[in-house]
């Protein structure tokens, strides 16, 4: 990190103590804003950083419940309104056991400079609950999600605060949380949530958007050197929404998927993973990952194994953050790998990351690689400003466009500052300039 940079990292430290997930991933940023600070004495001038690294609203509420055995629960709430600087807040929620205050700011931040890569008006939020969706019978979980909606409605709406889903949030808990806020507002408000079901507002193409975009931007990252996914081996982790449709879309091109993973261990079959069979057993059944390998005589099911250690030409992290460390990244490197892209948020480790950018893999960084999830979104937002429902190639081939354009972008800005094929300095780079450009010219607010 260059040396300006140290007392306002320093300051982020002391003033989120215990974050560890926030200071990863503002450190992640800082690392590649030196060169751009020396080229705009403005932003320091108008102490950007130190703004942008303090969210503009931090809202965090208790979600009372009643489960299935008569029994109060209490849970967490969240909503970190982090920067609007670029369109309303826009991010989604994550229900999991292990989100507190620093793991929503880490996605928080990480979505500021995402969105503005998609190029799109959309600013940066993340929200969610540490309440556990799992083994929860579907009456318990409307009930968090209308107790959760019921403090949450105050602070959003389609032109303030726009949330959408995440690890534990899909069409189910949109449906139930946007039931709530229509009842409560008495208003049909479209935009005010993303991820929506396609006869109630929703746009086509939502759910495969994030995986999609992935193997998209993979994809355009394996041209400039040799290629692309055609008979390539692919390694995915996770089996949630993400893991799904980067599986179905690197097959669609070509690529070999022999493995998958949920947190209970993964899957190999090198006959080629059957994606309809993991979306069958995860996303219908929401059984574990094993049931997977009990049905498919072809794989085998390895308990708490890293996903990883299976060997690939091009890896897809799509489970969580810290999921691929110095470890992983040495063994796949051993296996032949040629590219990284990360459909999840943050889920290579620091360490990791400069050992294979320093071994010459391809890396794309989540901000970039997983941007087309929002990015549809921000489809989905236009669509119910206008009242329209495009069709689902329309919608694909924007989305295309739209991480081809990302891809680019990242390329033409680690040129610009003198680090070729850093997609990480590229990134992070034209994603803070956007931002830091409008918030000069909206003064200091
Ligand atoms: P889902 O809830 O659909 O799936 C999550 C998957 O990851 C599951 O297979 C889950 O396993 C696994 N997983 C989650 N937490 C852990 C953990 N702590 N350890 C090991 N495995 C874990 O979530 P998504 O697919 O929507 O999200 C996956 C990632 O993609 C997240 O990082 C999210 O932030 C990111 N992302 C999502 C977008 C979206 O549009 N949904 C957009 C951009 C990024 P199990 O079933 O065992 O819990
Ligand atoms: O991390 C992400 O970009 C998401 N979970 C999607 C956010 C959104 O608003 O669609």
């Amino acid at each position: 990190m260059q040396s300006s940079l140290e007392p306002v990292f320093e300051q982020v430290l002391r003033r989120n103590p215990g974050e560890t997930e926030f200071h990863q991933a503002v450190r992640e940023v800082f690392d590649s804003l030196g060169p751009v600070l020396t080229k705009n004495p403005q932003y320091a001038d108008a102490a950007v950083l130190q703004r942008i690294c303090e969210p503009e609203r931090q809202i965090i509420f208790r979600v009372p419940w009643v489960d299935d055995s008569g029994h109060v629960q209490i849970n967490r709430g969240f909503r970190v309104e982090f920067n609007s600087a670029l369109g309303p807040y826009k991010g989604g929620l994550r229900f999991h056991p292990s989100v507190y205050l620093g793991i929503i700011k880490f996605l928080g931040f990480e979505q500021i400079f995402k969105n503005s890569l998609t190029g799109m008006p959309i600013g940066g939020g993340k929200g969610g609950s540490d309440f556990d969706p799992r083994g929860k019978s579907d009456r318990e979980i409307m009930v968090f999600c209308q107790s959760f909606m019921t403090e949450l409605y105050r602070h959003i709406g389609e032109y303030t605060d726009v949330p959408a889903g995440d690890i534990g949030v899909g069409g189910r808990e949109i449906g139930y949380l946007f039931g709530q806020y229509k009842r409560i507002t008495n208003r049909y408000e479209s935009g005010v949530l993303t991820g929506k079901g396609i006869s109630w507002g929703g746009s086509l193409v939502r759910t495969e958007a994030t995986g999609f975009g992935t193997v998209f931007f993979a994809q355009h990252m394996l041209e400039t050197v040799n290629g692309g996914f055609e008979g390539k081996r692919v390694v995915v982790s996770g089996s949630g929404n993400v893991a799904i449709y980067a599986m179905q879309k690197a097959q669609q091109l070509g690529g070999h998927v022999v493995a998958c993973s949920d947190s209970s261990g993964y899957v190999v079959d090198e006959a080629g993973i059957d994606v309809e069979l993991v979306r069958q057993v995860k996303e219908v059944e929401r059984a574990r990952i094993s049931e997977y390998a009990e049905r498919r005589p072809s794989a085998t099911f390895v308990p708490g194994g890293r996903v990883w250690e299976v060997g690939a030409q091009v890896a897809l992290p799509c489970a969580t953050q810290n999921e691929l460390d110095e470890g992983d990244a040495r063994s796949l490197i051993a296996s032949g790998l040629v590219a990284v892209a990360e459909g999840a948020n943050m889920p290579t480790t620091p360490k990791a990351i400069q050992l294979l950018q320093e071994a010459g893999i391809l890396f794309g960084p989540g901000k970039a690689a997983n941007a087309g999830g929002v990015a549809t979104s921000a489809l989905e937002m236009q669509q119910n400003a206008s009242r329209d429902a495009w069709s689902f190639e329309h919608t694909e081939e924007r989305l295309a466009r739209i991480m081809s354009d990302i891809h680019d972008r990242c390329a033409t800005t680690a040129e610009t500052y003198g680090q070729p094929g850093n997609y990480v300095a590229g990134a992070n780079i034209a994603g803070f300039t956007k931002v830091a450009d409008a918030m000069l010219a909206l003064g200091v607010i």
